[in-house]
C-alpha cells in the first residue's frame, strides 16, 4: 500500500512535468481546503449543494420507504447535513434498525461527525471506515441490505475513466437488495455553470490556488499564490468545467522534496479539476456500461442536479 506522502510525491511529480501541467483535484480537501469547501457550498452561485439538498429534502421518504433495516453507506462522508435528511425519513426513529457505515480518507473527520450522529440520534449504530473509496470499495462490508450513497456529484471530477472504474467497483459489490444513490450535476446554461465556479467573493479562488500551499507544506515547494490567476470555463465540447491555475509571468518554482524544479511560462496553467456536467442520455449510457439499471432519477423543478437510485 501506497502512504499518502507516496502518493502525492508521485502525482505532483509526473503531474508537473507533463506537456499540461496538473494537480489532481484530491489534494484540494486539506483543512484549510475542506473549509474553503464548505463556503463554496453556501454561496449563491453555487447552485450544486442547495440544490442536492432540496432533492433530498422533498424525497428522503420515497428514497428510504424501502429500507427498514441495514447498512447506509456513505463513500467520501464528510459533514452530516446530507445523511441526516435520510435518517430524519427513517421508518423506525432515531435511526433503530439502521447501521450508518462513512467512509472516508479523513479519520478526524470521521470521528467528530460520528459523534454528532450518535447524539442525534439515539438507536444509531456507525461504523466509521478510514478508506479512499476509489480504493477500498472491499472494505464495506456485507452481511446486511445496503443503501449506498456518493453525493455531491463527486462522480463528475473524475475522467471517464476513473468513473467507469468506480462504477464497476460499486456494481461488482452489490447484491439484490441493494441499492447505489448517485449524485450527478446535469448540463445546463454555460452562464449559471461559470458563475457557480467564478464566485464574486472569491471563495473558489482561494479553494483553487490553496492547492499550491499543499504542495508547498507537504513537499516543500516555493509556489507564491499570487503570482498565479484563478481560471474556470465550461467547456462545451466536454461537457465540463474545467479548473486552471494560470501563471501570471514566466517563472522557476523549486520543489525541494522532490529535487525539481518546474519552469512556467507567462500564461501556462496547471489543470487542477474537471467537473462533468450529465445529460440524462450520457448518464444513462455509463450506468448501464458498469452493470448498473437507474430505476428512480430524483430531481429539481429546474433540472439542475440529479440523484439516481440504481441497481444491479
Ligand atoms: C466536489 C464535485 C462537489 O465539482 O462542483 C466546487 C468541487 N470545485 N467548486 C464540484 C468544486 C469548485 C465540487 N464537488
Amino acid at each position: 500500500m501506497t502512504s499518502y506522502a507516496e502518493e502525492l510525491a508521485r502525482d505532483i511529480r509526473a503531474g508537473l512535468s507533463s506537456g499540461q501541467k496538473q494537480i489532481p483535484s484530491k489534494y484540494f480537501y486539506d483543512e484549510r481546503g475542506s473549509r474553503l469547501f464548505e463556503e463554496i457550498c453556501r454561496l449563491p452561485e453555487y447552485y450544486p449543494t442547495r440544490t442536492e439538498m432540496a432533492i433530498l429534502e422533498e424525497h428522503a421518504g420515497a428514497i428510504m420507504e424501502p429500507f427498514t433495516a441495514g447498512d447506509l453507506v456513505e463513500m467520501g462522508s464528510g459533514a452530516n447535513w446530507k445523511i441526516c435528511r435520510l435518517l430524519d425519513a427513517a421508518a423506525q426513529p432515531h435511526g433503530a434498525g439502521i447501521r450508518y457505515v462513512p467512509l472516508d480518507v479523513s479519520e478526524s473527520a470521521l470521528q467528530a461527525a460520528a459523534e454528532e450522529l450518535i447524539r442525534m440520534y439515539g438507536g444509531l449504530e456507525v461504523l466509521g471506515i478510514v478508506a479512499d473509496f476509489t480504493r477500498n470499495l472491499d472494505r464495506i462490508p456485507d452481511d446486511a441490505d445496503r443503501l449506498i450513497t456518493l453525493f455531491g456529484g463527486t462522480i463528475g471530477n473524475f475522467t471517464d475513466a476513473e468513473a467507469a472504474e468506480l462504477l464497476e467497483g460499486v456494481s461488482a459489490l452489490m447484491r439484490r437488495g441493494d441499492r447505489f444513490l448517485i449524485g450527478m450535476d446535469t448540463v445546463k446554461d454555460t452562464d449559471l455553470l461559470e458563475a457557480a465556479y467564478n464566485d464574486a467573493r472569491g471563495i473558489t479562488a482561494a479553494f483553487n490556488k490553496n492547492v499550491l500551499n499543499v504542495v508547498n507544506r507537504e513537499l516543500c515547494a516555493t509556489f507564491d499564490l499570487d503570482l498565479f490567476d484563478h481560471v474556470a470555463f465550461y467547456n462545451e465540447t466536454s461537457d465540463q468545467i474545467e479548473m486552471h491555475l494560470a501563471a501570471r509571468q514566466a517563472m522557476a518554482v523549486e520543489i525541494a522534496a522532490l529535487d525539481m524544479v518546474v519552469e512556467f511560462e507567462n500564461g501556462e496553467t496547471i489543470h487542477t479539476e474537471i467537473s462533468r456536467k450529465f445529460s440524462r442520455e450520457r448518464a444513462i449510457r455509463i450506468f448501464e456500461d458498469a452493470g448498473l439499471a437507474p430505476q428512480r432519477w430524483f430531481t429539481d423543478e429546474n433540472g439542475w442536479f440529479s440523484l439516481v437510485e440504481l441497481v444491479r
